[in-house]
């Protein structure tokens, strides 16, 4: 299917995508936090998070899927614009919303940290020397590079927005190829999960072309 023309109902929600910074404006971040789904929507929420995709990472067998997943972990990536947030910004969400102190039952769901530099990894390390300090316990989380991240199957991103009834659909066909990377598809995902500021939601209900169906079930959730 070709979405290079968009159509009169499709044109806002891109534009506002159109603002986003571009991958040589934005960094990344790669955390494994259990199922990958819930990470993709808190962080799809916050304010200078740009764009977010879900994938597999941390292990060495080739090619992985969700059903052929070797010893690959279920990992978030969030592409952030360094001027709104930090590294340790991310990190506190990180550490604040999952357990990191056992070790899951499976390596699928393993609590990680795949630092993409050498100041990534410091930066966790420091956390976790701190966050033992602290709590008196040991930290579970493994802090390693990122060799690899391989994008995961198209109905596991953004999948909070894309179970969603009556918008989830919708949104995913008018969005076509660029739902995953979309900045306005990444917030939605993050709403409809529960994450996000109230005025937040308001500002981009306001701004996405939605009919009044979609936008009565999207404030159902918000
Ligand atoms: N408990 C979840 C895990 C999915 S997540 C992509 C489920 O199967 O519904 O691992």
């Amino acid at each position: 299917m070709n979405h290079s023309s968009p159509d009169s109902t499709t044109a806002p929600a891109r534009e506002q995508d159109a603002d986003a910074p571009t991958a040589d404006e934005t960094r990344t971040a790669t955390f494994g936090m259990g199922c990958f789904w819930d990470p993709d929507a808190r962080f799809g929420a916050m304010a200078g998070v740009v764009r977010t995709r879900v994938g597999y990472a941390g292990g060495t067998t080739p090619t992985p899927g969700y059903h052929s997943l070797g010893d690959h972990t279920e990992v978030v990536q969030v592409e952030y614009d360094p001027g709104t947030l930090t590294y340790d910004d991310l990190l506190e969400v990180f550490w604040t919303n999952h357990d990191w102190g056992s070790t899951a039952p499976k390596r699928q769901y393993r609590s990680v940290v795949l630092a993409a530099d050498n100041e990534q990894l410091a930066a966790a390390e420091r956390d976790r020397d701190g966050l033992e300090e602290r709590a008196g316990r040991s930290v579970a989380t493994d802090l390693e590079r990122l060799e690899a991240f391989t994008r995961a199957e198209d109905y596991h991103q953004k999948y909070e927005l894309r179970s969603t009834p009556v918008v989830g659909d919708e949104l995913a066909a008018r969005y076509g190829d660029s739902f995953v990377d979309s900045t306005v598809v990444a917030r939605l995902n993050g709403f409809v999960a529960g994450h996000g500021e109230p005025s937040q939601r308001a500002t981009l209900l306001e701004r996405v072309e939605l009919t009044p169906t979609q936008r009565s079930e999207l404030q159902r959730r918000f």
